[in-house]
């Protein structure tokens, strides 16, 4: 079976069951990212997680784009890789556990075949106050797997969420393809990570709100949040032995294989799947409708870091030229039929390759002959320091394989250690802030960010206001103490535009706007003049949210009630995001009473 029937007969599945298909939100979340990248299906989806009302109602089912980097040592092997594509299936307070599972059970054996014997699952064992689910192992039972293919996992295991640091979250069953490879020993089970059981399918029971003090309450609505990656229930029904082996990654293969002159074999096979990996993510981060440009900083360092490795190990296979733009026309060839932003973005995609392909080749001599200075310093006996090995990979972004290579012609060892702990060092501080993002992250509702929220819809409409129409949003970000917003335009903004457009948000904020939603069809909204993103099916429901002359803008919510609501509003910065995108930041005073 190819992807694309599999993406229908999934979609098909959930469309029979009174489920409603949304479109796969970006890569880069919304407003107020708790994370760098979208990471599962529910994460565009936390607001009605947690009780906003959902314009296509209580039961869902999509395939979202997700990009997971903390598998980014896994991938190489059969199973794991930063881009993937996830099927999902929702129930916002609708249905629960049996009917999730239920559903699950059917998609798997009776629509795809699977034997109910080549299943295992495990179920949450308790935790703390917690109690085990023993009711979704009885289900299980009921629907005829045996106790042997059922297990009870901790929080470790069966525990999923929040997608941050605080959000819904709850306990989990994941369901199991036991490949039948010999186990390796009598307690093999799904909790061991042997290789022998690949996890295809997780349903999560979302019933608990995680708040920052780490405290669980249950919330009011018992939601079902299920994730499937597409590629692995692919390669499972297909019966081969690894993701690689199916039509989303073979023909990259297999041209790259051209392209080098080289054939895959047990020994290269890594270095293989690493590039066709990491390009296929590179390629859907530049690519996306938000478009990323590779940088030093958040998505675009992901980008960087994602195309430089598959450089270093296109060279590990054996090739010295630049083969990025072919391996990406293969990707966006097989992949543009589903995610037609490909094909829109492709010549930005392959501009930005190269662009990144000549930037590293320079840093990359640059840096090797700051690496031979390096080793020539090095006594005898001794190693390279952790702390140089880091500034090989920070400054001139040599991956620490790459400079553990050039070491060792030179007969020299790294301090592998060394590096560990610097690079550590150095995520602790990324993941700082990324947890001061999500401070005003999707799953936080407060009042501020709320307002905030209100706020940018403002501003977007004033700069179309003073700049022209041709502005439009490429990103938002909120934390509870400032708006971020992001959006198209080619020159510095003058002072005099800034006060201007400053002025228009608060005379709107002055004039006490009531702001109302109204549910209509993407098409109404478009022919209304609603501004937004217009990714939606034709004839969806979504909401369109308005401030009487001044903002009509399709969005989830939540928004404040009123204008009056936001104080005042002040710019505090414009600056360049990025070629063609500015970035102005700005913050409300809220109003005295
Ligand atoms: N959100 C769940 C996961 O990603 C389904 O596994």
């Amino acid at each position: 079976m190819k992807a694309q029937e599999m993406r229908e007969i999934f979609i098909n599945f959930f469309l029979e069951r009174e489920h409603k298909e949304i479109p796969s939100a970006s890569l880069l979340p919304d407003n107020d990212p708790s994370v760098l990248f979208t990471t599962a299906g529910m994460h565009p989806l936390v607001p009605y997680l947690l009780g906003e009302r959902h314009p296509q109602g209580k039961c869902l089912v999509n395939i979202q784009k997700c990009l997971r980097t903390d598998d980014i040592d896994e991938v190489g092997d059969d199973f794991h890789h930063t881009y993937f594509e996830m099927l999902g299936n929702w129930s916002l307070g609708n249905y629960f556990k049996q009917e999730a599972i239920m559903m699950s059970y059917e998609f798997l054996t009776s629509k795809l075949g699977i034997p109910t014997s080549k299943l295992a699952v495990t179920v949450f064992g308790g935790y703390k106050e917690i109690p085990k689910d023993i009711e979704a192992y009885e289900r299980w039972k009921n629907i005829g797997l045996n106790d042997s293919q059922i297990f009870y996992g901790g929080m470790e295991e069966n525990w999923w969420g929040p997608a941050g640091k605080t959000g819904p979250c709850g306990p989990d069953t994941e369901i199991f393809y036991d490949t039948g490879k010999v186990p390796c020993g009598n307690n093999c089970s799904p909790l061991c990570n042997c290789g022998r059981f690949v996890e295809i399918w997780n349903n999560v029971f979302m019933q608990y709100n995680k708040d920052s003090e780490g405290n669980f309450t249950v919330l009011n609505q018992k939601n079902v949040d299920t994730g499937m990656s597409l590629e692995r229930i692919l390669a499972v029904y297909n019966n081969v032995s690894n993701n690689y082996e199916t039509d989303l990654f073979e023909p990259i293969i297999s041209k790259i294989e051209e392209l080098a002159g080289v054939l895959r074999t047990k020994d290269n096979i890594r270095d293989f799947r690493i590039v066709v990996d990491h390009m296929r993510a590179a390629t859907f981060v530049i690519g996306d409708p938000k478009k990323v440009v590779p940088s030093n900083t958040e998505q675009g360092y992901i980008a960087r870091r994602l195309i430089r490795r598959s450089i270093r190990y296109i060279r590990k296979i054996g090739v010295t030229e630049n083969i990025l733009s072919e391996i990406v026309e293969v990707i966006i060839s097989i992949n543009a039929p589903a995610y037609p932003e490909l094909y829109i973005n492709k010549e930005f995609i392959l501009e930005q390759v190269a662009k990144e392909y000549l930037s590293f080749i320079t840093t990359l001599d640059r840096g090797i002959k700051k690496a031979e200075q390096f080793f020539n310093d090095v006594p005898a006996g001794e190693s390279l320091s952790g702390e140089l090995a880091f500034k090989l990979y920070d400054t001139f972004g040599f991956p620490i394989e790459f400079t553990e290579e050039l070491a060792t012609e030179k007969g020299i060892i790294v301090d592998i250690d060394g590096f560990k702990t610097k690079y550590h060092e150095h995520q602790e501080e990324s993941r700082g802030g990324a947890d001061g993002k999500f401070k005003g992250g999707l799953a936080d509702h407060s009042d501020q960010t709320t307002r905030l929220h209100t706020a940018t819809h403002l501003l977007n409409a004033a700069l179309r206001k003073i700049l022209g129409n041709e502005v439009y949003q490429r990103g938002s970000n909120i934390t509870s103490e400032r708006l971020r917003f992001d959006f198209s335009f080619d020159r510095k903004l003058t002072d005099e535009e800034l006060y201007k457009v400053s002025q228009i948000v608060n005379e709107a904020i002055l004039k006490d706007i009531p702001v109302q939603c109204q549910e209509m069809t993407v098409d109404e909204a478009r022919l209304s003049g609603a501004i937004g993103i217009f990714n939606q099916k034709y004839g969806e429901i979504v909401k369109v949210y308005s401030i009487e002359g001044y903002s009509k803008e399709i969005c989830g919510g939540p928004h404040v009630l009123n204008t009056h609501e936001l104080g005042s509003f002040k710019i505090l910065k414009e600056e360049s995001s990025s070629s063609g995108v500015r970035r102005i930041k700005a913050v409300i005073e809220a109003p005295t009473a």
